[in-house]
């Protein structure tokens, strides 16, 4: 297994749309489970596949304490979503650090296929419905922040981009051996 890299926000790749999976194979099996290595290791209770610049309609979720539970959600689709809306404290592995209301539908029915291609319907409500939402966005090439005002948006890829200088700079100190 492997930990991949997470773009991050405003990252442009962050914005393709992801194509469905039509191969049932080793490799999806060895991309899920990096994924899930990967989200355990960052760590966060969810990740799709663009978010590793992989682009295919591939998410993990795991909501359980014991990180034993994990869910694989491959070509998902919403066949049904309340009319009644929750918000919900969001956060991103892809933008780190930040947390804003995002108003959503608070259950939605979804069908998706597991690793193996089998289809499978599961109804979710409260933070799996917030989490599958979140990451079906990521395949869309939707992040989180585009629900927020421009302004927060804005103020958000400025400090994003600044840390992404700094870190640039500080690795750069590294490999010149004057840090
Ligand atoms: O897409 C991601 O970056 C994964 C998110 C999943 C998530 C987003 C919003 C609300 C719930 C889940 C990350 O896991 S964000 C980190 C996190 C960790 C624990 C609880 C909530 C968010
Ligand atoms: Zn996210």
């Amino acid at each position: 297994m492997a930990k991949l890299n997470i773009l991050r926000y405003p990252d442009p790749r962050l914005h393709k749309v992801a194509q469905p999976v039509t191969v049932f194979d080793e490799r999806l099996a060895t991309l899920v489970a990096d994924m899930a290595e990967t989200m355990y290791d960052a760590p966060g209770i969810g990740l799709a596949a663009t978010q590793v610049d992989v682009h295919e309609r591939v998410i993990v979720i795991d909501l359980s304490e014991t990180k034993d539970a994990l869910q694989v959600f491959i070509n998902p689709e919403i066949l049904w979503a309340s009319d009644e809306r929750k918000v919900y404290d969001e956060g991103c592995l892809s933008v780190p650090g930040i947390y804003d209301d995002v108003e959503r539908p608070s259950k939605v029915k979804v069908r998706a296929q597991d690793v193996k291609g089998e289809f499978f319907e599961i109804d979710c409500d409260e933070l799996l419905a917030v989490c599958i939402q979140h990451e079906m966005d990521h395949l869309m090439g939707k992040v989180f922040v585009e629900y927020l005002s421009p302004l927060k948006r804005n103020r958000i890829k400025t400090k994003l981009l600044k840390e992404e200088r700094g870190m640039e700079r500080e690795k750069q100190l590294r490999a010149n051996g004057r840090r």
